[in-house]
């Protein structure tokens, strides 16, 4: 099983506010279906989410209590979310989609997603979630589909994760174009650095990459690929050569 993330930067237009990225979505869609991996996709907000959270003042720090911020965002979240089921489902992928909360108990991961997401894959569904305003131990809370990226690979032990964005993979300093890392290990974090994303709540690539190490820290490959470039795509689903930027996993628990 491989845990596929859908960045908001390939499946929706950043710089235009609630619109999709039809061809990019169409071209993941393709390869997607060509790879034949058994497969769960979580995807993020875009210009959806992020827009309507920045609009109503909402980020990852803390409770929320803005009902209309709420209510917006997660709107835009669950349009977001069914243009994209309608894309795949039109390319021959199964989808089944569910919102986090489905598999979430007191912003806590509940043990029974394990039951719900292979009873889902065993008749060769796909899982399809995604990063969301829910309910939290206390009130409601932004949750990253990077953190649902997190929990699931801890849950689950898949091969490999892939973060697929608008870029090539990992450079040590993007804001002097500094070349895409084949490899990116513990040690070499302190000395990245990572350019400001606009219209992000939850981090954009440092939160990304944080994460990804605390994956990887659980004995699991990720890959950091770009998900508007099929063939680079493919590589990093099939866990090959060139498929951007891999963090290996290390201390292996099993
Ligand atoms: O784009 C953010 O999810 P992400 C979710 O995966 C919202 O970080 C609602 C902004």
């Amino acid at each position: 099983m491989i845990i596929v993330k859908l960045g908001g930067s390939v499946i929706t237009k950043k710089a235009i506010p609630l619109t999709i990225n039809r061809k990019a979505i169409t071209q993941l869609a393709t390869t997607l279906k060509e790879s034949r991996l058994p497969l769960i996709i979580v995807h993020g907000a875009g210009s959806f989410g992020h827009y309507n959270a920045g609009r109503f003042r909402i980020d990852s720090g803390g409770e929320i209590s803005n009902p209309e911020g709420i209510a917006t965002t997660r709107e835009s979240m669950l349009r977001l979310n069914l243009s994209l089921t309608k894309i795949l489902q039109e390319f021959g992928l199964n989808i089944y989609s569910f919102p986090p909360i489905a598999l979430y108990r007191d912003g806590k991961l509940e043990h029974h997603a394990n039951k719900v997401i292979k009873e889902i894959m065993r008749i060769n569904l796909i899982p399809l979630t995604y990063g969301d305003v829910m309910l939290g131990q206390k009130g409601f809370r932004i949750l990253s589909g990077d953190v649902i990226v997190r929990d699931l690979a801890l849950l689950l032990r898949p091969e490999r994760i892939i973060f697929a964005s608008d870029v090539d993979g990992i450079s040590q300093e993007p804001r002097k174009k500094t070349p895409i890392l084949n490899e990116l290990d513990q040690g070499m974090m302190p000395k990245l650095s990572f350019s400001k994303v606009r219209n992000d709540v939850t981090g954009g690539m440092e939160n990304k990459v944080l994460e990804a190490m605390r994956i990887a820290g659980h004995g699991i490959d990720v890959f950091f690929t770009n998900g508007l470039k099929g063939d680079q795509l493919m590589k990093a689903l099939r866990g090959e050569k060139d498929g951007g930027t891999v963090i290996r996993g290390f201390n292996h628990e099993n």
